[in-house]
């Protein structure tokens, strides 16, 4: 890789993916996509972009193998707490918040079951991908859970007989209907952000976000 160009890393396939690409082809970005490249090139500025898992976009900005990175908040700030615990570096900035990718990160459990609140969870097994926030979440109010790690089908945990409650992404709320579930509270709200790394910038970088930064934020200004 070149490494004047300004390197971003967006999600390669997947809910933010279409989003993120119109958002950069509307600030004027050319970008040339091949279904198979791990890497774009911009035609028509000195910039790169990394197409890879959403999960491992915070720690390449962290890192400071990328300069910019687009993610929803639920994986930055899930990564941001298992890399502290690992004591490995947590920095970046926040350039943009952005309007798409917006879910929710929700606690549910059988429909059938009377919800009493979370101190109910106490002793619990609860499905999630998301063992960092959870923690967190239920610690403050003094619960204590036994994690169940899933990366997929989270929603089909209780009825498996895996655990007694998930938590997991919400939008509609359609996939925890279809699995019988409920969603009795909300412990993170998240949308898509725009990051870059605490990395020193030299001048030419600097200046490619420069001038896509006024550009992008009047985009999402027109579609408020
Ligand atoms: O392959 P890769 O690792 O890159 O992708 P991924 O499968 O991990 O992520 P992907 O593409 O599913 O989601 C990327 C990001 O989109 C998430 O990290 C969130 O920031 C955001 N997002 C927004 C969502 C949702 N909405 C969402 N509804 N991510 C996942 N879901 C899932 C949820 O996990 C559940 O299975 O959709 C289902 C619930 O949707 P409803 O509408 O039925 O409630
Ligand atoms: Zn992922």
């Amino acid at each position: 890789m070149d490494s004047k160009r300004l390197r971003i890393a967006m999600q390669k396939s997947g809910r933010l993916s279409q989003d993120s690409q119109a958002l950069l082809k509307s600030c004027g970005l050319k970008i040339n996509l091949r279904e198979d490249r791990l890497i774009a090139h911009v035609e028509n500025m000195p910039i790169d972009i990394l197409r890879v898992r959403d999960d491992d976009i915070p720690g390449l900005v962290m890192d400071g193998v990328v300069d910019l990175g687009v993610v929803g908040e639920n994986v930055l700030e899930e990564t941001m707490l298992e890399r502290a615990r690992l004591e490995m570096p947590v920095d970046y900035k926040v350039l943009q918040r952005l309007d798409y990718g917006g879910c929710r990160l929700s606690l549910a459990v059988p429909q059938e079951q009377v919800w009493e609140g979370v101190a109910s969870l106490n002793g619990k097994r609860i499905a999630t991908t998301y063992p960092n926030l959870l923690t967190r979440y239920l610690a403050e109010q003094g619960v204590k859970f036994k994690p169940v790690l899933l990366t997929g089908s989270v929603e089909v945990a209780p009825r498996a007989g895996l655990a007694d409650g998930i938590c997991d992404l919400v939008s509609s709320g359609a996939t925890l209907e279809a699995n019988g579930l409920k969603e009795v509270e909300i412990i993170y709200q998240s949308k898509a952000v725009l990051i870059q790394s605490c990395n020193a910038l030299d001048a030419n970088k600097q200046q490619i976000i420069d001038t896509l930064m006024p550009r992008l934020q009047g985009m999402l200004q027109a579609r408020e």
